[in-house]
């Protein structure tokens, strides 16, 4: 007898047609394997999956070009569909389930056919923890399972662990036809399903990651009392031994995975990773709040990364041996058979092929490789990994950091007044848009917590989920923001940033335990500069005191989109929210 497991695959190959099915079991070899068909056999728009890369240099490494469509995560066509689009919120495009399921049904009817349809076991988080989610997905591109083994704890053992049951997360991923017209997200939360069809890319395919730990999750952490979130968790270990956990909220391809191994400038300090994207948590035993991360591998924009921003991440990816590292969309320097990519070297390499293959001419003006280019590689090879990244338990939080890209009004770091006025402030965090998502790059949008993408329900309730948490918490942690790219009327950025971020998180931690000084201003508590260890940093005072001001006078258009947007979810945004809102307002125009 057929248990859930082989009845709902059954199912998916009745409905897509693949040529075979081709149960993973998570194994080096079998990665071998899926990378060699990738490179001699399977083809995406007539073209390999995969290219070996120089393996002396690069070990382990493989690059993947994309349809040159299919270059970032696409929010317009991606749906939450809950039974009520009250539920699914403003902030989620919505279809109710049935019409979705028959939308879906007619792209993806035969969409395998031809194909291999791999059907991958994995597991969201420690399979030990009690946290821990048991997931199946199928898709048909060898991109993608070995992607997926990389990013999560991928083993047949998942399937021993479902059993009969069937208390399982359900992924159905083709890459269709790849049209952009065929293309769509679907995530059914009441029924743990997510459908995506028509794209390769990361976000859109690597069901794992946004659709289940972050979509689904949230909507579970909402249902059962705790939180998935955009954020890195870090420990900060001082020179004295003392580790500090942190977790972090930044938007796309605005730093996290920097931060989440970052050289310290400062003496003394270390950082050590437990995750660069997706945190689960939970508030503990002990009243306090801890997190883990439920990912086992870091999917993170290239361009930018060399070893002057993120030694760790390079040395990472060049210890690829158990785990393959992939490289998605950078540029092929083909006189050594090496990934490149923009700042990896300062000199561009004498001949280089552009993301797309094609031959590179500078003079064209065009980025080299796509600015949303990838990597992905094991966290385990992370040499900056920390001895608790598999606790079952997570770690302890010390504080929680929230940040945007902005170019003025907000400074480089301040601490919220208490729990609520740090939900206020993260619900009206306004961010400037990167290549990670299709669409304009550079325009600010309201992004509350890093979130506005990846909440999978009404993101009015996801604030009041969020004060609900503080009420239970016997001493919530402060709620500190940050914001890395303010600039000067020129456009010059005002911070080093990378390794320096250290002095920020050096006066958070203080901060945590009463120990730095702050001074009050409108919005929340700056670093008294008495406090902030500015030993060895080569920042002007007068540009010190500009990265800390928050230009009260330009407030007007921020408070006014801020309305706006509180104003998209009605009844559902908590009534606290607006007073906060009246509070700020009434300082701001004095
Ligand atoms: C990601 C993203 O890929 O946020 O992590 O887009
Ligand atoms: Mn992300």
């Amino acid at each position: 007898m057929a248990n859930a497991v082989e009845k709902w695959v059954e199912e998916v190959a009745k409905l897509t047609e693949p040529r075979d099915i081709y149960w993973c079991n998570g194994s080096e070899k079998e990665a071998r394997l899926l990378i060699e068909r990738g490179i001699k056999e399977e083809k995406i728009n007539g073209k390999p999956v995969f290219y070996e890369l120089n393996q002396k240099s690069w070990p382990n490494a493989y690059l993947h070009r994309s349809h040159p469509s299919d270059v970032a995560r696409t929010e317009n066509l991606t749906f939450v569909c809950h039974s009520s689009k009250e539920l699914t919120g403003p902030n989620n495009n919505w279809m109710a389930p049935d019409e979705a399921k028959e939308a879906m049904k007619k792209i993806t009817r035969g969409c395998m056919r031809g194909r291999t349809m791999y059907v991958l076991p994995f597991v969201m988080g420690n399979p030990d923890s009690p946290f821990a989610k048991f997931c199946v997905q199928v898709t048909d591109v060898s991109y993608v399972a070995v992607s997926m083994r990389i990013m999560t704890r991928m083993s047949s053992d998942v399937l021993k662990r479902i059993d009969n049951s069937d208390n399982f997360i359900k992924g159905l991923h083709s890459i269709g036809d790849l049209s952009p017209e065929r293309r769509l997200i679907m995530h059914f939360p009441e029924e743990s399903l997510v459908w995506s069809i028509g794209s390769g890319y990361g976000g859109n395919a690597l069901l794992g990651k946004k659709c289940i730990s972050l979509r689904l999750a949230s909507y579970l952490g909402f249902r059962e009392g705790w939180l998935a979130e955009h954020m890195i968790i870090i420990g900060v270990e001082d020179p004295k031994g003392n580790v500090d956990y942190l977790v972090a909220a930044l938007p796309s391809a605005c730093g996290k995975t920097n931060l989440s191994m970052l050289r310290s400038a400062l003496p003394g300090y270390k950082i050590w990773t437990l995750g660069d994207d997706i945190a689960w948590i939970r508030v503990g035993d002990d009243g306090r709040l801890w997190a883990s991360n439920p990912e086992a591998g870091f999917f993170g924009v290239a361009p930018g990364t060399s070893y002057n921003t993120n030694p760790c991440m390079i040395d990472t990816l060049k210890a690829g041996t158990f785990y393959p590292t992939l490289f998605t969309n950078t540029a092929l320097n083909t006189d050594t058979n090496e990934p490149w990519w923009e700042s990896l070297t300062k000199d561009y390499p004498a001949n280089l092929l552009d993301w797309q293959g094609n031959k590179f001419d500078r003079a064209s003006g065009q980025k080299c490789a796509h600015p949303n280019s990838r990597f992905t590689v094991s966290i385990n090879q992370c040499t900056t990994l920390s001895k608790d990244f598999d606790n079952p338990q997570g770690v302890p939080i010390s504080g929680i950091i929230l940040g945007g890209r902005r170019s003025n009004l907000l400074p480089l770091v301040y601490e919220s007044f208490d729990w609520d006025h740090g939900v206020f402030s993260g619900a009206m965090m306004g961010s400037e848009t990167t290549a990670a998502a299709q669409g304009k790059v550079g325009v600010l949008r309201r992004d509350p917590m890093a979130m506005l993408p990846f909440c999978g329900y009404n993101m009015g309730d996801y604030f009041g989920h969020w004060l609900k948490m503080g009420k239970i918490l016997k001493n919530p942690p402060k709620i500190f923001f940050v914001n890395w790219f303010r600039k000067d009327d020129a456009g010059k950025f005002l911070w080093p940033g990378f390794g320096e971020n250290i002095r920020v998180l050096k006066w958070i931690i203080e901060r945590t335990k009463n120990k730095a000084l702050a001074k009050e201003t409108h919005i929340g508590l700056v670093p008294d500069l008495k406090s902030f260890d500015r030993e060895g940093l080569s920042v002007s005072d007068s540009n010190m005191k500009k990265v800390f001001s928050i230009d009260e006078d330009k407030w007007d258009t921020e408070l006014k989109e801020a309305e706006e947007f509180f104003e998209k979810f009605g009844n559902h945004m908590p009534k606290e929210l607006h007073e906060e809102f009246d509070i700020l307002e009434k300082k701001l125009k004095g």
